[in-house]
């Protein structure tokens, strides 16, 4: 089974004024669309063809030197787009609530504090990659950036929020102005997912541990 390009949850102009349609036309149906494209070409006829990304992903430092670069970004560019669809959403943004809201609180000394310094992550990565909130194998919440396509996966860590800090996620309607867009992007943030995916994580990663 080849992997295939997932049709967006929602209109391309749903996320505006936060993301504008133009941007996400061609995010979504030229650049996630390309990584897609390019990760079938590199798996095909390969002993890895039928594998989940996330299964590449994680196994990265194993593969065949012929393939490894080509799952780091093209394998990360079509999984990292995934996870970014999805914890976006129209009318969304606010805060975290329940579980989630208070585990936040205690990780980061508040919300306020998680968005500052999470965005300060973003603001601040030199050139092409994302910043992300993770679940580690201690099931800790952690931030950081990767530069490119790279993927918490591959470090062992469960991604549960992310933002594609690319110029192209951002420059058609923002410029060089990447601060802006970090401050209207958590307007799309739909926490109810990222809170699910959360539970998630613990889950996936205790049976892991064998806890
Ligand atoms: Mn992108």
């Amino acid at each position: 089974m080849a992997f295939s390009l997932p049709a967006l949850p929602y209109a391309y102009d749903a996320l505006a004024p936060a993301i504008d349609e133009e941007t996400m036309r061609l995010h979504h149906g030229i650049h996630h669309a390309g990584y897609t494209n390019k990760l079938n070409k590199a798996i095909m006829g390969t002993a890895y063809e039928g594998q989940k990304v996330d299964t590449l992903l994680k196994q990265l430092d194993s593969l065949p030197g012929n393939i490894q670069a080509d799952v780091q970004n093209f394998g990360g560019g079509y999984a990292n787009h995934c996870l970014f669809w999805q914890i976006m959403g129209p009318d969304e943004g606010g805060t975290p609530d329940g579980v989630f809201a208070d585990v936040i609180h205690d990780r980061f000394d508040g919300f306020d504090d998680f968005k500052k310094e999470f965005q300060r992550l973003a603001a601040t990565l030199f050139g092409a990659g994302w910043t992300w909130l993770v679940v580690d194998p201690q099931l800790e919440l952690q931030v950081y950036s990767l530069p490119n396509q790279d993927s918490p996966l591959s470090l062992g860590d469960v991604p549960i929020l992310c933002v594609d800090v690319w110029e192209h996620a951002y420059y058609k309607q923002y410029g060089p102005n990447r601060a802006e867009y970090l401050s209207n992007w958590w307007d799309v943030v739909r926490w109810s997912e990222v809170s699910r995916l959360y539970e998630c994580a613990k889950r996936d990663l205790s049976d892991l541990a064998g806890v």
